[in-house]
């Protein structure tokens, strides 16, 4: 563990099993993660699905957290939570309860066989970089594009705000 506090951000999607309360307890166990605190939370989103178009619509939203843990250590915790919330790994994009992604940490890079940080897809997906504007506009990835610039660039047709 890290003797000093990094910024995550964590993106939330669920579309299974009462979804809102899937995003609900999600927020609740990342604020019990250990040496970790919740520094924003984004607004709810109701976005189509990417991927196969025959599950329910999805809810996301992002979350910024401070964190000791480093970047595997974080993701592994993050996995932990979606297997108590009875994540079954199926088919790639297909319907989940619950996926916590790990999007950002610090502008670092990490390419490795578990984790590729930032995510890869996240700079293509409206119900990403949506919520992740609402709490980190400025934040700046590796190649210095900042996610207020990769957000404006989208359309964000398919996102509807919704409540918690
Ligand atoms: N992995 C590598 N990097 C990361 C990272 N930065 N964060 C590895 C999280 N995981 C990362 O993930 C597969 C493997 O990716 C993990 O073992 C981890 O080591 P997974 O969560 O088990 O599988 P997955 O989520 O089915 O695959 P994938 O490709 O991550 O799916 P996505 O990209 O998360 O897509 N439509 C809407 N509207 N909203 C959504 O939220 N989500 C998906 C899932 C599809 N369509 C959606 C949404
Ligand atoms: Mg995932």
């Amino acid at each position: 563990m890290s003797n000093r506090y990094h910024a995550a951000a964590i993106g939330v999607g669920a579309n299974l099993g009462r979804p809102r309360l899937q995003v609900r307890n999600a927020l609740r166990a990342i604020r019990r993660l250990p040496a970790t605190h919740i520094e924003a939370v984004s607004a709810l989103y109701r976005s189509a699905p990417l991927g196969p178009q025959i599950q329910p619509a999805y809810l996301n939203a992002a979350v910024r957290v401070r964190t000791r843990l480093g970047p595997l250590a974080l993701l592994r915790n993050l996995q932990s939570i979606e297997d108590r919330q009875g994540r079954h790994r199926g088919r790639r994009w297909g319907a989940r309860t619950l996926d916590l992604d790990l999007l950002l940490y610090d502008q670092l890079a990490v390419q490795t066989t578990l984790l590729t940080v930032p995510h890869p897809e996240m700079v293509k997906r409206d119900f990403v970089l949506y919520p992740l504007a609402d709490i980190a506009p400025g934040w700046q990835l590796p190649d210095g594009r900042t996610v207020q610039a990769l957000a404006g660039a989208r359309a964000g047709g398919s996102l509807r705000r919704v409540s918690y």
